[in-house]
């Protein structure tokens, strides 16, 4: 069904070629991984909810996959954390942003810059790749991407913006550039952050921070790596999982 959502989303120009061969990738991630949410991708959605809501200014970035496998979810983040949603597109036309605009919209997301706002540009990436707006991600101190490209994670890390990224491969330059790493399918993720959001958001500043904690990044991606290692371990001597 999944598939199928994708392939429509490309037969509608929503979704470009290269996410279809993007969700195979995680797909095969997502198998080894045994298509649940494990405790290391828990803890990380925690700390990414916890820190939007410590955020001056935390922004959801969503492009055309991550809009087609989890616009509910999305819309539901969005407004428990009070985070507003940017359509911001690796390969960028302003019909297909306009497009997933009116999909987010059309799935109840309700804080979505509109395509004709305010342009900025982030240093670092090449012309269309590096449009954001300005009163979006141009401004925010906090990043929620998924799904996401190497290089716009370096590049959003490299001018001093925090980064979450949903990435099912933890061996990603993504997985490895962003400051927490939800190591995850990207629907099931959004959905964990929601609920998150829906219990943290009456909690002060101390009680989030202490969420937050001395949040190690590495030690997540060191136990994505394990939990991988396990499961292909097992699979090894027993032939099924
Ligand atoms: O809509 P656009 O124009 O912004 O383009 C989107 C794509 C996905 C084409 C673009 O961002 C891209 O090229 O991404 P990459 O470099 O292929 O990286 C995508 C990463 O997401 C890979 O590491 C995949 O393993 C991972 N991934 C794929 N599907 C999921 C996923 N992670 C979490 N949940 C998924 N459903």
């Amino acid at each position: 069904m999944v598939r199928e959502k994708l392939v429509k989303a490309y037969s509608e120009g929503i979704v470009v070629a290269e996410g279809l061969i993007a969700h195979g990738r995680g797909e095969a991630f997502d198998y080894i991984l045994g298509e649940k949410s494990h405790e290391f991708a828990l803890n990380a959605e925690k700390v990414a909810v916890a820190s939007m809501l410590l955020s001056k200014r935390p922004v959801i970035s969503v492009n055309g996959n991550y809009a087609v496998l989890a616009a509910e979810e999305i819309a539901r983040l969005s407004s428990l954390t009070g985070a507003p949603v940017e359509v911001n597109l690796f390969y960028r036309t302003e019909e297909r942003v306009r497009k997933i605009y009116r999909l987010l919209k059309q799935n109840g997301v309700s804080n979505v810059l509109p395509p004709e706002c305010e342009k900025d540009r982030i240093q670092g990436l090449d012309s269309m790749r590096g449009i954001v707006c300005r009163d979006g991600i141009g401004s925010a101190d906090f990043v929620l991407v998924a799904i996401e490209d190497g290089d716009r994670t370096q590049a959003l890390t490299r001018i001093g913006k925090r980064v979450a990224a949903i990435d099912l491969n933890p061996f990603s330059r993504t997985a490895q550039a962003a400051s927490i790493t939800i190591v995850d399918e990207a629907a099931r993720a959004t959905k964990n952050m929601a609920e998150f959001a829906r219990r943290y958001r009456g909690l002060d500043r101390r009680a989030l921070q202490d969420i937050v904690g001395n949040y190690d990044n590495r030690e997540t991606l060191k136990l994505a790596f394990k939990a991988l290692l396990s499961r292909l371990s097992e699979a090894s001597q027993k032939g099924v999982l």
